[in-house]
């Protein structure tokens, strides 16, 4: 049986203000179906496999639903979902941004909802088309980045932290192991802006929304020094099987994709590196411009469901939002002290925040760590 998160312990990390009288508005403004367009299913953001009510354009992770959850979705409502995939939340949003509409629903992470919010990309929820809303635990409503839930309801949660090879090179405990040359050319990194670059400040002791330049500066140099040591950036989903298949010895992943092949391989080992890690919460949301407004609502509910819940987190190896999937859970999975973290790792963990201003210097510090 799944331990329960205290709202307490979650709502801790997540900034001072984040919670404060966070309430929950079941009165959403609600949402207008756009006309149908068509397309040949290849929910290429142009109207992706047709919009309308018999088709549901998901823009997503990849491996980030259970092999059963769209075709559970598609028997139950008839609709058919045609998935397309990101590997960050800035590609993600630069997708949306590029004009290129047609996606019905998004899974953006925490301060992603905040700077889509912000730029208009997303449009309220009906919570009347969302009554299993009811399923998602306390300490999952109302966090900082939509303290209202109007534009986001939580999918999954999880760290992000270390794969690597324990037969091969020990234990581990920290960051320190991804800057070690001795592991020169077996060391693969995610390619995402905040989560790499956070694990650097991470490592320095600094907060991951650090906006201090001379902080950030120390970042990318650490980074520029790395660069060599590294097989490369890859998707967090690519560099499992890096892993599992020997090739390198330490990949930065995300959780599920670092717990799920220690099930069956004891060589491997997932961790929270030291001194901090990463938390995320991935949400549900609708894009302006969604064609199947209606379907996407449908799709949220069915995740918020207890068996489609359970089910996903089941195959993902992510945290679930959802307390009526609980009873659910396979006691493999919550039996791994990572996938629950006990309070005094989950206390070293942070939330990416948006940055504003400062997001722009992340992204050129990226950029050039990445072509240096
Ligand atoms: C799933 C990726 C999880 C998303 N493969 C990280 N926010």
């Amino acid at each position: 049986m799944a331990k329960r998160i205290s709202r307490g312990r979650f709502l801790k990390t997540m900034g001072a203000g984040a919670v404060a009288g966070s309430t929950f508005s079941i009165l959403s403004c609600s949402v207008s179906t756009s006309p149908q367009s068509s397309g040949d299913g290849g929910g290429n953001g142009g109207g992706g496999n047709g919009g309308g009510g018999n088709s549901l354009n998901l823009y997503n992770w990849s491996d980030y639903v259970a092999e059963e959850t769209l075709p559970g979705f598609e028997e139950e409502t008839g609709i058919r979902v045609t998935q397309d995939f990101y590997a960050s939340n800035e590609e993600l949003l630069a997708r949306l941004q590029s004009g290129a509409a047609g996606y019905d629903v998004i899974v953006p992470s925490d301060y992603m909802v905040a700077i889509m919010q912000k730029s208009g990309v997303l449009q309220e929820l009906d919570f009347e088309q969302i009554p299993n809303f009811e399923n998602v635990g306390e300490e999952f409503r109302g966090l900082s980045y939509d303290p209202e839930n109007n534009f986001s309801v939580p999918y999954q949660w999880g760290t992000t932290g270390l794969l690597y090879n324990r037969a091969e090179i020990g234990e581990i405990t920290s960051w320190d192991a991804i800057f070690d040359p001795e592991f020169e050319g077996r060391i693969a990194m995610i390619d995402d802006v905040r989560e790499t670059l956070g694990a650097a400040l991470m490592s320095l002791g600094y907060s991951i929304n650090s906006t201090d330049e001379a902080e950030l500066e120390e970042a990318q140099s650490l980074l520029v020094e790395q660069k060599p040591l590294l097989r490369g950036y890859f998707d967090s989903t690519e560099i499992t099987p890096l892993v599992e298949n020997g090739d390198i010895l330490i990949g930065h992943v995300f959780s599920g994709d670092g717990m799920t092949p220690t099930m069956d391989n004891e060589d491997l080992a997932y961790i929270i590196p030291e001194p901090g890690a990463t938390r995320w919460t991935d949400n549900m949301c609708i894009p302006n411009g969604a064609a199947n407004v209606e379907g996407a609502h449908q799709f949220i509910n069915y995740i918020l469901a207890a068996g489609p819940g359970a089910a996903l987190t089941n195959y993902t190896y992510y945290g679930t939002p959802n307390e009526a999937a609980l009873p659910d859970i396979d006691e493999e999975l919550t039996d791994i002290p990572e996938y629950d973290p006990p309070d005094e790792v989950f206390d070293r963990l942070q939330v990416i925040e948006d940055v504003g201003e400062a997001t722009r210097m992340y992204e050129r510090i990226f950029t050039e760590v990445k072509s240096s």
